[in-house]
This record gives structure tokens, C-alpha cells and sequence, in this order.
């Protein structure tokens, strides 16, 4: 007999993960695995946009800035950051061009430890995660809240490769692939929202892909976080 929502669980065994907008059908069936619009793909390509960043350990640093709660920046050495609890997740990536790759391990800080180090003001409402080179992605403040975003540094048990976002890439496994900057430096807590790289490029704000939130047009006003 088949077992009640048996196309939700990947291959460990694991129910597939419920974030933000994942809600579980009216009619109470279980979500497919797949989000609309999207095929498998085995491996993921390398997709970025500008050069990728040299790492330097010694000057390398991670910074927490903007609306905190103590009005002071934070700051993390590689030292620091590194030594920081890890755990691991297991989560399928989307990216908006339409493959998804199941199942990937991904091991980093859940960056609700981020917000626990320093936590925000009341005023702050999204956050902007900027790579080196201007490359950056907004999310509202409960996404980085969410259980499994992660500043991650290993995927599929070996440490990034410079490609992959070497040495610390954002994880976020209820937004498209986007969303998951590569090489992240700095996380600004904001009064309010801005749109990332590709937000301000004709792609969604919220990027929800069980939602197939992929381009800005769909935005409807006034409603989203
Ligand atoms: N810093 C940075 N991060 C980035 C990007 C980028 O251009 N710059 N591209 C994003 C996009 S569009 C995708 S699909 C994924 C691709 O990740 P991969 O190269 O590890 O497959 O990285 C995301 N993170
Ligand atoms: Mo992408």
C-alpha cells in the first residue's frame, strides 16, 4: 500500500521541507516534491553574474550592520565565524531558468544564530545579504528566521569550491536559487525593504517557488512581506 503523502519525502526518508509559503494544501493532499514549472536536473551549473571573489582568511570578515538593536555593527573574524556551531541540512534548490537539483547537503550557522548574536531593532523589517562586488538579495526578516537558512560552508560533505560561494554562501531553501547569494560579506538589517540585484531586474521580490514567484510583474501592490 502506498503510504499516505509518500511523494513528499526525497530519498532520505525525510518529509520534504515546509517553509515560508509552503502551506499545506486546502484539501489537505500533500505538496508534490516538484514546485510548479520546474524539471529535475542532476547537477547544478555554475550561475552568477561578474567575476568570482578572491579569499583572503586573514582579511576576510562578516558583518552584521544597519537597524540592530544595540545600534552598533557586528563582526565577525574568519576565526569567529568559523568556530561558530554548525548543523546540516537537506534541501532541494530552484533555480527561476527552471531546474531543480534534489536533495543536496548543505552544512553552515542557521542564520536564525545570526539574529540571536545580534538582534535587530523593532524597526528592522527585511534584511539585504550582500556578496562582495554589489551582488545582493533581500528577504524579509522572518526568512532569515527560517529554520533552515544558512550561511553554509559545505556542500555535499566538502567545503565550497571558489564557484560555489567559497568561503560562505546563503541557503535558503523557501526562495529560488537567486536568493542564495554566493560569497556573502555583509548582512544589513533594514527599516523597511529594498530589492536586490535581481529584484531590481525583473525578478519577484519574494520568489516563493511553490508559489512560482519568478518575475516582478506578478507582484501584486501592497500585499507580500
Ligand atoms: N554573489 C552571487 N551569488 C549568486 C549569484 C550571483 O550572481 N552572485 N547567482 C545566483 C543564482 S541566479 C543562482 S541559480 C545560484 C547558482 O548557484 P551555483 O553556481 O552554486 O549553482 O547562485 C546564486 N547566487
Ligand atoms: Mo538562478
Amino acid at each position: 500500500m502506498r503510504q499516505p503523502g509518500a511523494e513528499a519525502r526525497d530519498r532520505s526518508g525525510v518529509p520534504a521541507p515546509r517553509g515560508a509559503g509552503e502551506q499545506p494544501d486546502p484539501v489537505g493532499r500533500e505538496r508534490p516534491r516538484l514546485p510548479p514549472g520546474q524539471y529535475v536536473q542532476a547537477t547544478m551549473p555554475v550561475l552568477h553574474y561578474g567575476p568570482v571573489p578572491a579569499c583572503n582568511p586573514r582579511t576576510w570578515d562578516l558583518r552584521v550592520y544597519g537597524a540592530t538593536d544595540s545600534g552598533r555593527d557586528h563582526r565577525w573574524s574568519w576565526d569567529e565565524f568559523m568556530a561558530l556551531p554548525k548543523t546540516e541540512i537537506i534541501a532541494d534548490f530552484h533555480c527561476v531558468t527552471k531546474f531543480s537539483v534534489l536533495g543536496i547537503t548543505w552544512l553552515g550557522v542557521p542564520t536564525a544564530e545570526v539574529l540571536r548574536s545580534v538582534p535587530p531593532s523593532a524597526a528592522a523589517t527585511h534584511v539585504m545579504v550582500w556578496a562582495d562586488f554589489g551582488y545582493g538579495a533581500n528577504l524579509p526578516l522572518d526568512g532569515l528566521a527560517e529554520e533552515r537558512t544558512m550561511l553554509v560552508t559545505h556542500r555535499d560533505g566538502r567545503e565550497l569550491t571558489p564557484e560555489q560561494g567559497y568561503p560562505v554562501r546563503l541557503v535558503v531553501p523557501s526562495r529560488y536559487g537567486w536568493k542564495n547569494v554566493k560569497w556573502v560579506r555583509a548582512i544589513e538589517y533594514m527599516a523597511g525593504d529594498r530589492r536586490g540585484f535581481w529584484e531590481e531586474r525583473g525578478y519577484h521580490n519574494n520568489a516563493d517557488p511553490w508559489q512560482e514567484q519568478r518575475y516582478s510583474y506578478q507582484e501584486v501592490p501592497g500585499e507580500g512581506p
